[in-house]
């Protein structure tokens, strides 16, 4: 027996599924998960000593590649001075300082643990801004599991099938509406029916949790329209994006200013990190100044802070987003290559270095067009491309990630893994009809 299953099945006496987040669970692909020993640049080492080529890079995180020695080098020599203060530390003000220079519409930050902190707080604050009550978000987009968001939710939520959690109260739940993405005419709806009670709309900068699928030409701007016109404020999920598809994320690509901007994972470099930022006017109504509160014992953390900065001033220093578009685009040629060799035209979605090729033959532009992938074409993929040494997300409702640590040679190593992979989950496959 692998020493991963004996782990796993070690892990489900402690652990509920035995994992400690349920996308890790492989439940979509009728897996196990397999457990990791160490990860270094593109590749990651299971505890059966198998070396695989990582398009998940912890959800994010690993933008530089696993284990980059800048980062090690920085846990290493900041951990000799401490490891958490719970008081004021130096870091904290660099991050905070860099965070505000790069990210246009950030005019002050605010620290966290985790994406999902992020998020939860920045409802919070637009709540006690505007004294209302409601959330608008989109079907399919995941904020990470606070209550309110845990609504029609994307990621593992999807992927287990359960978009609606159990436990979320029922008047809670009923004060956050979803909308379909990318439909004008279902949020110029909603915004004449409920817009003047409407606290704040909450949208992935890029949706990257139901798969990948982006904002159509000119549906982010109706968005800042609609928001601005009800007196609602605009919160950018950029957890993912930031810092990934731009220096200042995707608001940067667009040149559009939310109210308050979610962060996280990047600005971590692989420890836990949330932040979440925006206008000076609204971030002023945080504790201990305003009503709003907010709180951490591990926010700030001076390891946490050091190697998200050192991770920063090495996207910089290398002028990542330019080359990860690079990477990104040649990645895209070689698997739009392929399909076109296979003779089937699947849809691939990718922006910069985040990517997903659904199973389906339509277009994907949100939640209900992702639905039509044909999952167990995709299951058979996962699992053949995973065998020849090609880690993909354990999920059809995943965005897949390249880094800095991506070489031309890895990707022509996993474009010859997916040639056969395809061949293998698609023998005389059709593309489902159209929903
Ligand atoms: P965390 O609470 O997991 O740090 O962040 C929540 C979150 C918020 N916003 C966006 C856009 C996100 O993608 C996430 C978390 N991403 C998932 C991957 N799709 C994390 C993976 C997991 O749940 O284990």
């Amino acid at each position: 027996m692998h020493l991963s299953s004996k782990l796993f099945a070690l892990a489900k006496q402690y652990i509920p599924g035995g994992v400690n987040s349920p996308v890790r669970a492989f439940r979509n692909v009728d897996g196990e998960p397999f457990f990791v020993k160490r990860a270094k640049g593109s590749r990651i080492l299971d505890v059966d000593g198998r070396w695989l080529i990582d398009y998940v890079g912890t959800w994010g995180p690993a933008i530089l590649g696993h284990a980059p020695d800048v980062l090690v080098h920085t846990v290493q020599e900041v951990a000799k001075d401490g490891l958490s203060f719970g008081i004021p530390n130096p870091w904290e003000v660099e991050m905070a300082r860099t965070i505000v220079d790069w990210v246009p519409s950030v005019e002050k930050v605010r620290m966290c643990n985790s994406g999902t902190e992020a998020t939860m707080s920045c409802l919070r604050l637009a709540r006690g801004f505007t004294g209302r009550d409601r959330i608008i978000k989109f079907a399919g987009c995941y904020h990470g599991h606070g209550d309110s968001l845990l609504v029609s939710a994307g990621s593992g939520a999807l992927t287990h099938g359960r978009p609606d959690s159990a436990g979320v109260p029922a008047a809670l739940a009923a004060l956050t509406t979803v909308l379909p993405y990318n439909d004008f005419e279902a949020v110029e709806a909603a915004f004449r029916e409920i817009g003047h009670e409407v606290a704040a709309v909450i949208v992935e900068a890029v949706p990257a949790n139901a798969g990948l699928f982006l904002p159509k030409p000119g549906y982010i701007d109706l968005l800042r329209r609609l928001t601005q016109e009800y007196g609602a404020l605009l919160i950018f999920d950029e957890v993912m994006t930031g810092f990934r598809l731009a220096k200042g994320g995707y608001q940067e690509i667009i040149g559009l200013l939310p109210d308050l901007t979610a962060m996280g994972k990047v600005i971590g470099g692989g420890l836990p990190v949330g932040a979440f930022g925006g206008r000076a006017d609204i971030m002023d109504l945080l504790a201990p100044d305003g009503p709003v509160y907010q709180a951490g014992t591990l926010s700030g953390n001076p390891l946490a802070m050091a190697v998200g900065l050192a991770q920063l001033r090495e996207l910089e220093k290398q002028h990542a987003w330019q080359r990860l578009e690079q990477i990104g685009s040649s990645f895209e040629d070689g698997v739009r290559d392929i399909l076109k060799e296979i003779g089937i035209p699947l849809t691939f979605n990718r922006i910069g270095s985040m990517f997903c090729l659904f199973f389906t033959g339509q277009p994907v532009h949100h939640l209900d067009d992702a639905r039509t992938s044909d999952t167990a074409a995709f299951r058979r993929f996962f699992h053949k491309s995973l065998e020849m040494g090609a880690y993909f997300a354990p999920s059809p409702f995943e965005a897949g990630f390249l880094s800095m640590a991506h070489s031309p040679s890895d990707l022509e190593e996993t474009l010859e893994i997916m040639r056969p992979a395809l061949k293998y989950a698609l023998e005389g496959w059709k593309s489902p009809a159209a929903s």
